[in-house]
């Protein structure tokens, strides 16, 4: 093969090389510089020539598989970095990402009064405990106190379920105090088997129900009440336990507290308490009106007797507030029925991000 001959093989190649994909480069390789290629077979028909031609048409050959095998490592190398800037494109990580979907629900204002509630009860010992929503009419009513013909149970427009002949009927709980009926027989039954008890300390949040409905009631409504019971239980526990709960809950460091006697059947004494706020402006802790926020007492010595407590060992503080009405003021919603409405809109804008959790040291 001519000089000229294998130059303008060169510039073929090359062409081909400059435009070739992965495969065709080694396509190329092989029938180029291959075992049975092109370089081999001129090699080979070198045996023949003179000495003097032999030397030049090697030198022409060993340049021409040079530049070949240059080529085909320049075009290779032009893929590779095509090849790897396609994959960073492709596989490209946003760390910036959340890890998980964002969260696109927020918690409901009343699930988010009972995390803060839990959060500075609980930091004061208590702990958290839950009932059914179907009771009997003895932990609803009668071991409360509250016996068949007392006013109490008209005022409590109760709802009934159908009775079995000769029971008395189940009742939808008017309140969440069966609970603590339920947790003190509890304890009273450990303590009579002799087994170790610490004093009780719970809050109880939770659905109640009364057949009662306009702008101010549902017949759904939610509660949170609490119950201390030791050897040792004052009323000066009871004051400064509402007094500290009152201000971590609303916020107000020197929040005016007022305490005044009241009357419910399972407590005696009996106190409504109230808080300092501006009526007009609706501000807690500012101006010179009282707000009734709660009801509390020292649990009444027939409760106790009722399920099996000692009232001459024993005493306790018990207290009840409604979980709407502290929501609403402590967030300004002025109507009770939006709670149960499920309006997305409403939701969004006094939901809560599902996870921050309430705590103390972020001021609730
Ligand atoms: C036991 C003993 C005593 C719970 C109490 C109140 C006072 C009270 C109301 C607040 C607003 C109900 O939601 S509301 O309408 N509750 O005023 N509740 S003392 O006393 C108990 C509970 C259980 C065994």
């Amino acid at each position: 093969m001519s000089g000229d001959d294998l130059k303008l093989l060169l510039e073929q190649a090359e062409a081909e090389i400059s435009t070739a994909d992965a495969a065709r480069i080694e396509a190329l390789r092989v029938s180029l510089l291959g075992k049975n290629g092109a370089v081999t077979n001129l090699l080979k028909s070198l045996g023949g020539m003179e000495p003097e031609a032999r030397k030049e048409a090697g030198a022409r050959i060993n340049h021409f598989k040079t530049q070949i095998t240059d080529a085909l490592f320049a075009r290779r190398a032009v893929l590779d970095e095509a090849a790897l800037t396609a994959r960073l494109a492709a596989e490209r990580v946003d760390v910036t990402q959340p890890p998980r979907p964002e969260p696109t629900g927020t918690l409901h204002p009343l699930s988010r009064t009972v995390e803060e509630i839990a959060a500075i009860f609980g930091a004061m010992g208590f702990v958290l405990k839950e009932g059914p929503d179907i009771e009997s009419d003895w932990n609803n009513f009668s071991a409360l106190n509250i016996p068949s013909h007392h006013p109490a149970r008209a005022m409590m427009d109760t709802f009934y379920l159908q009775a079995a002949p000769n029971e008395r009927p189940a009742v939808l709980r008017t309140h969440t105090s069966p609970v603590q009926i339920r947790t003190m027989l509890e304890w009273a039954a450990k303590q009579a088997a002799g087994e170790p008890v610490a004093p009780i300390r719970i809050i109880v949040p939770g659905r109640t129900f009364r057949a009662d409905h306009d702008a101010t009631h549902s017949p759904m409504f939610h509660q949170f009440e609490g119950l201390v019971i030791g050897p040792d239980i004052t009323l000066a526990h009871l004051k400064g336990c509402l007094i500290d709960f009152l201000r971590a809950f609303f916020g107000v460091p020197s929040l005016p507290v007022r305490f005044r006697a009241s009357y419910f059947p399972f407590t005696e004494p009996s106190m409504e308490v109230d808080i300092g706020w501006n009526k007009r402006t609706g501000e807690i802790g500012a101006g010179t009106d009282w707000l009734e926020i709660l009801g509390s007492g020292m649990v009444h010595p027939n409760v106790l007797a009722n399920v099996g407590i000692d009232p001459r060992k024993y005493q306790g503080f018990a207290f009840g507030v409604g979980l709407e009405r502290i929501t609403m003021l402590k967030h300004g919603i002025n109507d009770l029925r939006l709670f149960y409405e499920s309006d997305i809109r409403w939701l969004r804008h006094y939901g809560f991000a599902a996870l921050s959790p309430a705590s103390l040291h972020e001021g609730i």
